[in-house]
């Protein structure tokens, strides 16, 4: 069903009708925003590197009808900062790599640097210690997913075989890799799939709102998107401030949708929610992250190092933890594609 446009879409159409050729009124009120941000902080000031942290966030609702006619606008970042240096003298934990055996020989992620759902996916691989190589998605053209029918990000092909939809991809992965580890264990116990759930139905809609809350946000949330990410540099200089003003408006719509009131007490309540759930556990696995560790990690690594994340952590317990993640996860297994 076709939806009115809005001041976002109005705006972003605008942008890209005059960056693309683009498009008919009815085309362009068809259009649909999502955003994506990403980060990467590798502590390198020679720029990024694979293998060093990544955040980034995504999440707009779609603003218009059928896919096949549906041009996005997804506004992707990239950033390197050295905020997220991990100190040398924390205690690392140790990843989980599997028998060599059972290691798939060649996935591909095709992705969104920022999305949450494809750093949910990354954070398994890299706690694995799976190497997988990195197809950015341009999410204008989406030409690199062309092939597929499932037009949304992450999809992950393992040797030849398509998966999509992070949660499923991790389950299937799991059932790949785990299987020996698991086969005296219930696979996957109720509280681990209970948070996974909480993961995906509440945790990653209340990040949205966050980064786009106010004008500065909005900014610094675009000045990460569009430093880097699959845009031509046209592209790019488009969608930079028509992005930033339009997402300001959406977040406002996402507010309203998932009845968020204040923003940042969700973010907050949260963060401590999950604090709560670990109940002076180092990891809700107990001595080792377990997939809801993964997913609430990989959910939030986006987004850690803007304001929305910093304060996060300034204001919440959820620090500790979040530290513990990233040392545990340590570098990531990507490798060059
Ligand atoms: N439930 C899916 C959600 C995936 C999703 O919504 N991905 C977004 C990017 S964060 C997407 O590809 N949206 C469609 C688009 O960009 O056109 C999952 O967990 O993988």
């Amino acid at each position: 069903m076709r939806k009115s446009p809005t001041l976002a879409s109005a705006l972003i159409s605008r942008s890209l009708a005059s960056v693309s050729g683009g498009g008919s009124a009815d085309a362009v009120h068809r259009r649909f925003l999502q955003v994506a941000l990403y980060g990467s902080s590798s502590g390198a000031a020679s720029g990024c590197r694979y293998g060093s942290r990544r955040w980034f966030t995504p999440l707009l609702d779609s603003l218009g009808g059928s896919s096949s006619r549906v041009a996005p606008l997804a506004l992707v970042g990239a950033f390197c900062a050295s905020a997220a240096a991990t100190s040398l003298s924390q205690e690392v934990y140790a990843k989980e790599p599997p028998p060599p055996e059972v290691v798939p020989k060649d996935v591909v992620l095709y992705q969104y640097e920022a999305c949450p759902f494809c750093n949910k996916v990354k954070a398994f691989l890299d706690y694995y210690d799976i190497p997988y190589k990195v197809v950015e998605v341009n999410p204008l053209s989406k030409k690199e997913i062309k092939w597929s029918d499932y037009k949304k990000v992450p999809i992950l092909v393992v040797d030849g075989e398509q998966l999509v939809d992070s949660s499923d991809i991790i389950d299937k992965m799991g059932e790949k890799i785990l299987q020996e580890r698991r086969t005296n264990v219930k696979l996957e116990d109720d509280e681990e799939k209970k948070w996974r759930r909480w993961v995906d139905s509440h945790l990653v809609h209340v990040l949205s709102p966050n980064i786009y809350r106010n004008t500065s946000e909005a900014l610094e949330s675009f000045d990460y998107i569009t430093s880097n990410g699959n845009f031509s540099f046209t592209e790019r200089i488009a969608v930079k401030y028509a992005g930033a003003a339009a997402m300001y408006f959406v977040s406002k719509n996402l507010k309203k949708k998932y009845n968020i009131t204040d923003e940042r007490q969700a973010l907050y309540d949260a963060a401590e929610t999950w604090v709560d759930a670990l109940n002076g556990r180092e990891f809700l696995g107990g001595s080792k992250p377990n997939l809801a560790d993964l997913a609430v990690f990989g959910v939030l690594r986006p987004i850690r190092y803007l304001r929305s994340g910093r304060d996060m952590v300034e204001q919440t317990r959820i620090g500790e933890w979040y530290t513990k993640m990233e040392n545990t996860i340590g570098d990531s297994s990507r490798i060059k594609a």
